[in-house]
């Protein structure tokens, strides 16, 4: 559950990478690893067992600073996939805010990512949260690999689904940023709607979302801030370029081992 730190001027989040076993969730989180900066990430956290699966979670810790000076952490969490783990992923899922559920693209994995969905549902309910309550972004994965589903069957899905899909390979780190953004975008205008975080700490969509992706880039030299949607472009009072060079030195200070 989200903390807040008013004395601090502080906001912590928790984000849970959630889906069947091996759709890529650890992938994930190993590209948002190298993608970040130094000084924005703490260690990433893996357990590993020997075939390769997640056995407990892993944990990327991550901070950011606004132009303003308000700290944002978030903690990247990954459920293990295997059906014997499903006491984990409640334990996991507990106090979320936001859930990425990374779904195989491949056809012979649709059932796995159906019973995995279903079984997010039941755990977040058997947790006391409501499924409708809790912002999600679904990440088709493994698009480089034959036998998925085309990108016509993910159109009509897409069309049908109340969650925002975003299409990936996260080995190769295409669509891992992406479907990032989208669910801190959801996440915020969640929290903002229950907490009244703009008013409460002054922290816009805007500065939340600048804070985070200003200095990530994604292989291709893209800048994350301007994908998907105009409005967070920059040139706004808030976070004038101006202070960037500021801030960064203060966000290059070691915090590793932070959690
Ligand atoms: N071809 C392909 N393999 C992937 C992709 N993403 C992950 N993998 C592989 O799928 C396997 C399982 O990934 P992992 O992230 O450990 O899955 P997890 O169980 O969801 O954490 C690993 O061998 C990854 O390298 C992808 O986009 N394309
Ligand atoms: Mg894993």
């Amino acid at each position: 559950m989200v903390q807040f730190n008013h004395t601090q001027r502080e906001i912590t989040l928790k984000i849970v990478f959630y889906g069947p076993a091996l759709s890529g969730k650890t992938t994930n989180l190993q590209m948002l690893h190298k993608f970040l900066d130094p000084g924005s990430r703490g260690r990433l956290l893996t357990l590993d067992t020997a075939d390769d699966r997640t056995l407990f979670f892993d944990l990327l810790p991550v901070f950011f600073k606004t132009a303003h000076g308000f700290k944002i952490r978030l903690k990247l969490f990954t459920v293990p996939g295997q059906v014997m783990h499903n006491s984990t992923r409640r334990v996991v899922l507990t106090g979320a805010d936001g859930i990425i559920f990374v779904a195989d693209s491949q056809r012979k994995e649709a059932r796995a990512n159906t019973e995995a969905w279903r079984g997010m549902m039941d755990n977040l309910k058997q947790i006391g949260m409501d499924p409708a309550d809790i912002p999600i972004a679904v990440q088709f994965n493994k698009r480089d690999l034959p036998g998925i589903r085309s990108d016509e069957e993910i159109e009509r899905l897409r069309e049908k689904s109340r969650e925002p899909i975003f299409p990936a390979v996260a080995v190769r780190g295409d669509g891992v940023l992406e479907t990032l953004y989208a669910l801190l975008k959801l996440t915020y205008r969640n929290l903002d709607s229950r907490h009244g975080i703009e008013d409460k700490f002054g922290l816009s969509e805007r500065a939340f979302l600048r804070a985070i992706f200003k200095n990530v880039r994604k292989p291709d030299g893209t800048d994350v801030v301007n994908l998907g949607s105009g409005e967070d472009s920059a040139g706004s009072d808030e976070d004038s370029v101006a202070s960037d060079d500021d801030e960064r030195q203060t966000e290059n200070a070691p915090r590793t081992g932070d959690a």
